[in-house]
């Protein structure tokens, strides 16, 4: 990928798309194509064909996608299940049919069973049934993985799916329905802060363990493996450390200086009790990650007030 190689980022305004565009344009890369949801709906079957016929990308980072947290995933597991793979469709596709040199699929590290054993191999994929709460954004990402490795073998095409784990940082999602949990828990935390609430209600029991891995990151694993790596097998992009809820509740807390209490509202679900991810592969490869969570987290709030001043 040279830089001034026309490079299409699918998916751009997102958490994982803002972040290529901004690894992309820092690196020197000048010819990065971004078309908003109004310019070209990637829904849109025809729509997509002609964007690719005309503009033939030679590049091309999939980072469109349907994504939130675990409650907008139990309730709405058909919208997650038909967009993701109507949009992966259509890009993986027509990313063929118009002969782009490589691509970077983005799934996700739900795509795992329930209760694989941690850390989580490459290989454990389809081993074991599927976390329920958000099984059909999984089956989703799962179809994504098969069509780039079929294309791969049948068309000889070069598209590479790499599996992050939970993801977060600037132009994250902030509803405190849809969203993951660490941007939700920035936002309960400094909204308490704000208006003196006691205390602060968070979902489940707190005890399962997640891995979070800065969105800029990702960006550079992206970047990075886009030139380095050109293997049909999955690549999970993780740190390989993951905390309990309730440490990262802790880590959150003690970052936006909020004082009161937590209470654990136990009907809302768990979901998977550890995902942390195997990231053997991806270290063998010469790439390890860089921002600490302690980092992230501080950066992440920083950004977020910048935001919310900006709305006011
Ligand atoms: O980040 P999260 O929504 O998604 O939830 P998953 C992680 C954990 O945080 C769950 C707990 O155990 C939640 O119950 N949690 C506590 C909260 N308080 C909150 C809160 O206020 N908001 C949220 N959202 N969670 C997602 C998948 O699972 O992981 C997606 O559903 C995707 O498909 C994503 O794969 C990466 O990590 O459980």
């Amino acid at each position: 990928m040279e830089k001034t190689s026309k490079i299409f980022v699918a998916g751009h305004r997102g958490l994982v798309g803002s972040a290529i565009v901004r690894a992309l344009e820092a690196a020197g890369y000048t010819n990065v194509i971004k078309k908003t949801r109004s310019e070209l709906d990637l829904l849109d079957q025809k729509a997509v064909a002609d964007f690719f016929a005309t503009e033939k990308p030679e590049y091309v980072f999939d980072a469109a996608a349907k994504v939130g947290g675990i409650l907008a995933n139990k309730e709405h597991p058909a919208e997650f299940i038909h967009q993701n793979l109507v949009i992966q469709n259509n890009v993986i596709h027509n990313a063929y049919l118009s002969g782009v040199k490589k691509l970077v699929f983005l799934g996700s590290s739900c795509i795992y069973p329930k209760l694989s054993p941690q850390p989580i191999k490459e290989e454990y994929l389809l081993t074991g049934p599927l976390e329920p709460t958000n099984d059909a954004y999984a089956i989703a990402k799962i179809a994504g993985i098969m069509m780039c490795q079929s294309y791969n073998k049948q068309y000889g095409t070069n598209f590479i799916s790499l599996m992050p784990t939970n993801l977060y940082g600037p132009n994250d999602n902030f509803d405190l329905e849809s969203s993951h949990v660490l941007p939700a828990l920035i936002r309960k935390f400094h909204e308490a802060k704000e208006n003196g609430a006691p205390n602060v209600t968070l979902w489940g029991t707190g005890s399962p363990m997640r891995e979070f891995l800065h969105v800029d990151d990702l960006a550079d694993a992206a970047v990075f493996l886009m030139q380095k790596y050109d293997g049909s097998e999955i690549v999970n992009v993780g740190t390989g450390e993951d905390v309990t809820i309730k440490e990262l509740a802790g880590f959150i807390r003690d970052a936006v200086g909020y004082a009161g209490e937590l209470v654990w509202d136990t009907d809302k679900p768990d979901g998977t009790p550890r995902k942390l991810l195997d990231v053997s592969r991806l270290h063998s490869l010469g790439w390890k990650h860089r921002i600490s969570l302690e980092t992230g987290i501080k950066d992440t709030y920083e950004w977020y007030l910048a935001k919310i001043r900006l709305l006011k």
